[in-house]
C-alpha cells in the first residue's frame, strides 16, 4: 500500500480524500493556493504546500508546480479528487512518467473517453447501444437525409466537449448549415478542436448513471445506478439512487452491459457510464473516468467505500467483491449546497457567520466549510453535499427535509430553500421527473 498520498484537489472532496487515507493508514499531502491558506483540507493533512497564486491556472491547474510538491513531499501517489486534473489524459502521464501511481484509470482510457466518438464507438462494439446519429458529418445534405430518417430535433455536439458546452439543437432543415458552424466555432475556442458529431435529440429523457469499479485483473463490478436528472444549465442538484424507474430487470440488465463494456477495454478504477432513459431504453452519452461529485448515495445503498476500493485498486490489490455479493440497501439522496442565489444561481463568496450542521441517524455531510470560514471567489461554488439515506425512499425524503431544516448557514446566500422547495414538488415525490424538470416548475 502506498505510505503518502498528494490530493491534487481542494475544498469537500480533498477532505473525502483525505479521510480514507487516514483510514487506511496513508500519509497525506494538501495542496493549495494562496488563496486556501485557512482551507479545511490545509489544516488536516499531514503536510501542506502552497503550489501558487488563487487563480486555478497557476495554482490547482499547474502541473509543474504539483508534480515539484510531490518530489519534494516525497509522495508515492496522486489523487485527482474531481474536475481539475482528473479527467485530464497528459496529467495522468505526467504523474506516472514521475514515477508516481496516479489514482485514478490508465492516462489511455481517459485519452479515449475524452473522445465521444471513440466513446461511442468503443461502447457499440460492445453491445451497448447509444442515441442515433452521425459520426462523421460529410454534407450538409447527409444531415438532411437523417432527419428525414429520424425526424427532428437532432443536437450537435463537440467531440471533445461533454457538459453541455458546444451543443446546438436543430429543429429543422434550415438550420443545419448555421448550427453545425457555430458549434463548431463554440468548440474550437473551448476545446482547441472544432470536430463536431450528430444525434437525434431525445425530448424528456432521464439522466440515468452507472457505476461501475474494475480491477487491474479483469474484475468489474456495478454499483446500481444513480438518477441525476434535476439539474439545471447541466449543474446537478439532486442525485438519488435507486432510480424509482427502474425495474430490477433494468437495473441486472444495464449493469451487466455496462461491466462486460468496460471488462472488455481492460478499464481500471471506478468509472461512470452515463446514459439518457427514454421510453424503457438506455441510450449511452459518455462515460466518467474519475470518481464523481455524487458518490456518497451510491455508498450510503452499497455500504461500500468508493475512495478505498479506488486507492486499493490503484495499489494493485485485487478486489475481493463479486457482483453477487452486491446488496443494494434502502436509499439515497444527495441534495448539493452551494453558495450562489437560488433564483440566479449567482455565485455568493464571503464569510460564513454562522455554521450548523445537521446530524443524526442517515445523515452524511460532506464538506469543507467550517463558521467563520471565508469562501474564496475562485473556485466553485459548491460548499456541502448533504446526504440521508433511509429505509426506503419515503424515509429518505423525509429525513432530507428535516436535515434541510436543521441546516444554518448564514452570511453567504445558498440553496437550501431551493431544495426544500424541489422536494416539494409533485414530479418529484412521485420520482416521474426528467431533464426537463427544473424548466418545468417555474
Ligand atoms: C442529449 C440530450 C438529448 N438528446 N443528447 C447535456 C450534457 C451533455 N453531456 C449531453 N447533454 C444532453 N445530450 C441527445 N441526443 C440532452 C442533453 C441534456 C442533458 C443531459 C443530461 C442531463 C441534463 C441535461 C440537460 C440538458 C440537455
Amino acid at each position: 500500500m502506498f505510505k503518502k498520498v498528494l490530493i491534487a484537489n481542494r475544498g469537500e472532496v480533498a477532505l473525502r480524500v483525505l479521510r480514507t487515507c487516514r483510514e487506511l493508514g496513508i500519509e497525506t499531502v494538501a495542496i493549495h493556493s494562496e488563496a486556501d491558506s485557512e482551507a479545511m483540507h490545509v489544516k488536516l493533512a499531514d503536510e501542506s504546500v502552497c503550489i501558487g497564486p488563487p487563480p486555478v491556472s497557476q495554482s490547482y491547474l499547474n502541473i509543474p508546480s504539483i508534480i515539484t510538491a510531490a518530489t519534494i513531499t516525497n509522495t508515492d501517489a496522486i489523487h485527482p479528487g474531481y474536475g481539475f486534473l482528473s479527467e485530464n489524459a497528459r496529467f495522468a502521464e505526467i504523474v506516472e512518467e514521475h514515477g508516481y501511481k496516479f489514482i485514478g484509470p490508465k492516462s489511455e482510457h481517459i485519452k479515449l473517453m475524452g473522445n465521444k466518438i471513440k466513446a461511442k464507438e468503443t461502447m457499440l462494439a460492445s453491445g451497448v447501444q447509444s442515441i442515433p446519429g452521425i459520426n462523421e458529418i460529410g454534407s450538409i445534405n447527409q444531415v438532411k437525409d437523417f432527419g428525414k430518417e429520424y425526424g427532428y430535433p437532432l443536437i450537435i455536439k463537440a467531440v471533445n466537449g461533454g457538459g453541455g458546452k458546444g451543443m446546438r439543437k436543430i429543429y429543422d432543415e434550415k438550420e443545419i448549415e448555421d448550427s453545425i458552424s457555430s458549434a463548431k466555432k463554440e468548440s474550437l475556442n473551448a476545446f482547441g478542436d472544432d470536430s463536431v458529431y450528430l444525434e437525434k435529440l431525445l425530448i424528456n429523457p432521464k439522466h440515468i448513471e452507472i457505476q461501475i469499479i474494475a480491477d487491474q485483473y479483469g474484475n468489474v463490478v456495478h454499483l446500481g445506478e444513480r438518477d441525476c436528472s434535476v439539474q439545471r444549465n447541466h449543474q446537478k442538484l439532486i442525485e438519488e439512487s435507486p432510480s424509482v424507474t427502474l425495474s430490477k430487470e433494468e437495473r441486472e440488465q444495464i449493469g451487466l452491459t455496462s461491466v462486460n463494456a468496460v471488462r472488455a477495454i481492460k478499464y481500471e478504477g471506478l468509472g461512470t457510464l452515463e446514459f439518457l432513459y427514454e421510453n424503457n431504453k438506455f441510450y449511452f452519452m459518455e462515460m466518467n473516468t474519475r470518481l464523481q461529485v455524487e458518490h456518497p448515495v451510491t455508498e450510503m445503498i452499497t455500504n461500500i467505500d468508493l475512495v478505498k476500493e479506488q486507492i486499493r485498486i490503484a495499489a494493485g490489490d485485487k478486489m475481493k467483491m463479486q457482483q453477487n455479493e452486491i446488496e443494494i440497501n434502502g436509499h439515497a439522496i444527495e441534495c448539493r449546497i452551494n453558495a450562489e442565489n437560488p433564483k440566479t444561481f449567482i455565485p455568493s463568496p464571503g464569510m460564513i457567520n454562522r455554521y450548523h450542521q445537521p446530524g443524526g441517524l442517515g445523515v452524511r455531510i460532506e464538506s469543507a466549510v467550517y463558521e467563520g470560514y471565508k469562501i474564496p471567489s475562485h473556485y466553485d461554488s459548491m460548499i456541502a453535499k448533504l446526504i440521508t439515506h433511509g429505509a426506503d425512499r419515503e424515509e429518505c425524503i423525509s429525513r432530507m427535509k428535516r436535515a434541510l431544516e436543521e441546516y444554518v448557514i448564514m452570511g453567504v446566500d445558498n440553496t437550501i430553500q431551493l431544495h426544500q422547495d424541489i422536494l416539494k414538488e409533485n414530479n418529484f415525490v412521485s420520482g416521474k421527473y426528467n431533464i426537463n424538470f427544473m424548466n418545468d416548475i417555474r
